[in-house]
């Protein structure tokens, strides 16, 4: 039997935030359509995943108030071109990967630094328990990619029912770790589980959602099924997908990329074009689907949430808080 082949991680994967092209659409482009499907076949080792697990529709949906008036991208872009390493380090290998992973039944232990921690199950953790709370609509662009129509309920409503105590500064996330169900834990690309974390306050600002769906439906497992973070001011890497366990800390906690690479992925990572990455500028950035020749477009600071988010960083050097 022909032994899985230990995927490699191309610098262009781990470090290429800021990605020029989809390998399938320039396949496309140049003509190949029926290459990149093939090739889809052969590392799967079955048929291109053309059936998806059938995604409940949410009925009422309220639009954000941060919503960008941005064409979003497509379903087909949205959902066939993600980072989600336990599924594959390729952007197309998730939606092939993660097609049989079951998200439900799911619970989420919550605990740290607060009153009330408890492990809650899914569906109680992200409707809304009083009449002020709602599941919105978030169509927000994703740093140097995509303009992605969300849906999601504001984590700081979650947040707070555990009654974060004086010494929570900082809440952690951790993703399933899981390796039968998540084959790409099985190497040792970053330290599994995926963790992230925010200051408390950028946590419970209105802008940050935990993220249930997208384009109206529920999240596909390649997005992050059943719960992810978006965060949109901040670079794609904050955004942890299929999260299980929530801790309010005292201590700033490690994430997996900057663990992996501290000098590239700061706790902080705000979107800035005035600060570079170690090996690339930051200071344009290009729209996935945009086409290959058109023009990139500025980075903006914060992408574009400035006056929402700015005043939370205002006594702080982001040279160094990067
Ligand atoms: N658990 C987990 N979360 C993750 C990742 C990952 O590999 N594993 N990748 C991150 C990166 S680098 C990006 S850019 C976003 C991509 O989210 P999307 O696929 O919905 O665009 O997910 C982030 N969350
Ligand atoms: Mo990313």
């Amino acid at each position: 039997m022909a032994r899985p082949r230990i995927p490699s991680i191309r610098s262009s994967e781990i470090t290429d935030e800021k990605v020029f092209l989809n390998r399938r659409q320039f396949l496309q482009a140049a003509g190949f359509a029926a290459v990149g499907a093939a090739a889809a076949v052969a590392t799967s080792g079955r048929v291109w995943a053309t059936q998806e697990r059938k995604l409940a529709s949410f009925p009422d949906l309220s639009e954000s108030p941060f919503s960008t008036d941005e064409t979003p991208n497509s379903w087909e872009d949205v959902t066939t071109y993600n980072n989600f390493y336990e599924f594959g380090t390729g952007k197309d290998d998730p939606h092939v990967n993660a097609r049989d992973f079951q998200p439900k039944p799911w619970d989420v232990e919550i605990g740290g630094e607060c009153s009330k921690p408890g492990v809650v199950g899914f569906e109680d953790l992200v409707k809304p328990h009083t009449p002020e709370e709602r599941i919105y609509r978030l169509r927000c662009v994703e740093a140097w990619s995509m303009v992605i129509p969300w849906v999601g309920i504001p984590l700081g409503d979650v947040l707070k029912r555990f009654e974060p105590t004086s010494k929570a500064r900082y809440v952690r996330f951790t993703t399933l770790l899981d390796r039968a169900r998540m084959p790409g834990q099985r190497w040792p690309i970053l330290s599994w589980p995926y963790v992230e974390g925010l200051r408390m306050d950028e946590a419970m600002h209105p802008l940050t959602i935990l993220a249930i769906g997208v384009y109206g439906k529920e999240l596909p497992n390649q997005n992050g099924a059943p719960l992810r973070l978006v965060v949109p001011w901040k670079y794609g890497f904050k955004s942890i997908k299929s999260i299980v366990r929530i801790d309010f800390t005292e201590d700033q906690p490690v994430s997996s990329w900057h663990r992996a690479a501290p000098h590239e992925y700061g706790f902080y990572a705000n979107v800035n074009p005035d600060v570079d990455h170690p090996r690339w500028s930051q200071a344009r950035e290009r729209r996935i689907g945009a086409g290959l020749f058109e023009e990139k477009q500025p980075t903006l600071m914060y992408n574009g949430y400035g006056d929402q988010v700015a005043q939370l960083y205002k006594s702080m050097d982001l040279k160094k808080n990067y």
